[in-house]
């Protein structure tokens, strides 16, 4: 029977990227992310494309009941999850703390912290009966490291990277992997996010380098997960050739 990954923030970057690597490999996938057009293209092409079965789920992972509603409503053949990605996560401005937008943080702490845990509960449950699962928490730099105007974030991920460690334990005696990952930077719509939409000032945080590209991570979290069943990954800092912390980056 075939292998079943379950990844939050599927419709872009290191998401998309993961949904298509882990088709490649022949997994069935559970998509879940909040724009649904982009969740059909994707379901579509992975479907024509590598023959898997794909479940879309449009859903916003900071909303508990309704991510408690629409995986407790999959079938018991879906809640066979394999592997857990949780990568779903932004970033939303860049401002000193005194300055900083207070709807932007309560937007990072809930999609970050809290919609990682929300949908890490109900799928962890599901390993622990099934005595199976390897969850794959997507962490950042910016859980190594502080950096100016990024106190929230960092603060975000620097939870996930606890988390990670937390639960690992916890899972132990149930022999559930649990693995973060994480990346320095990757050009994805990450920083069209953080920016708001201002696509030009988006564009200059990627300029004068080569930064990582989503299927780098993809390559990385595959690598995790295809290690035999007595190996685990606990942790992986990929970085960019020319960035050697969050902050320094040689440029030309
Ligand atoms: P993208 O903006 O390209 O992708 C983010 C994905 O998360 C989208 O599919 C988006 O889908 C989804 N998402 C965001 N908010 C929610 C929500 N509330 N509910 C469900 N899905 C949501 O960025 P990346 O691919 O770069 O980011 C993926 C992860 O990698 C994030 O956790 C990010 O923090 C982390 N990361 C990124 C780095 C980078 O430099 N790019 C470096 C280190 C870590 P939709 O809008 O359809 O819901
Ligand atoms: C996202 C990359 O450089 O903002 O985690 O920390 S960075």
């Amino acid at each position: 029977m075939a292998k079943i990954a379950l990844i939050t923030g599927a419709t872009s970057g290191i998401g998309e990227a993961c949904a298509k690597m882990f088709a490649q490999q022949g997994y069935h996938l559970i998509l879940l992310a909040r724009r649904e057009h982009l969740l059909e293209n994707l379901a579509q092409d992975l479907v024509n494309n590598y023959g898997v079965e794909v479940k879309k789920i449009q859903a916003d992972v900071r909303d508990k009941e309704n991510i408690n509603y629409v995986l407790d409503t999959l079938t018991a053949t879906w809640k066979n999850v394999d592997v857990l990605i949780n990568n779903a996560g932004l970033s939303q401005g860049l401002e000193p703390i005194q300055n900083g937008c207070v709807e932007d943080w309560d937007t990072m702490i809930d999609t970050n912290v809290k919609g990682l845990l929300y949908v890490s509960k109900m799928v962890s449950n599901w390993m622990v009966s099934n005595k199976k699962g390897h969850i794959i928490n997507i962490g950042s730099i910016a859980a190594k490291e502080v950096y100016a105007n990024g106190a929230v974030y960092c603060a975000t991920k620097h939870a996930v990277d606890a988390l990670s460690k937390g639960m690992r334990i916890d899972l132990l005696p149930h022999g559930i992997k649990v693995t973060a990952i994480h990346p320095g930077m990757v050009e994805t719509q990450f920083s069209i996010v953080r920016f708001k939409g201002d696509e030009n000032r988006a564009k200059k945080v990627y300029e004068g380098f080569d930064p990582l590209v989503a299927q780098d991570i993809a390559d990385a979290i595959w690598f995790a997960v295809s290690r035999p069943a007595h190996v685990n990954i606990d942790d992986m800092l990929i970085m960019p050739t020319a960035q050697a912390t969050a902050t320094q980056v040689n440029r030309i």
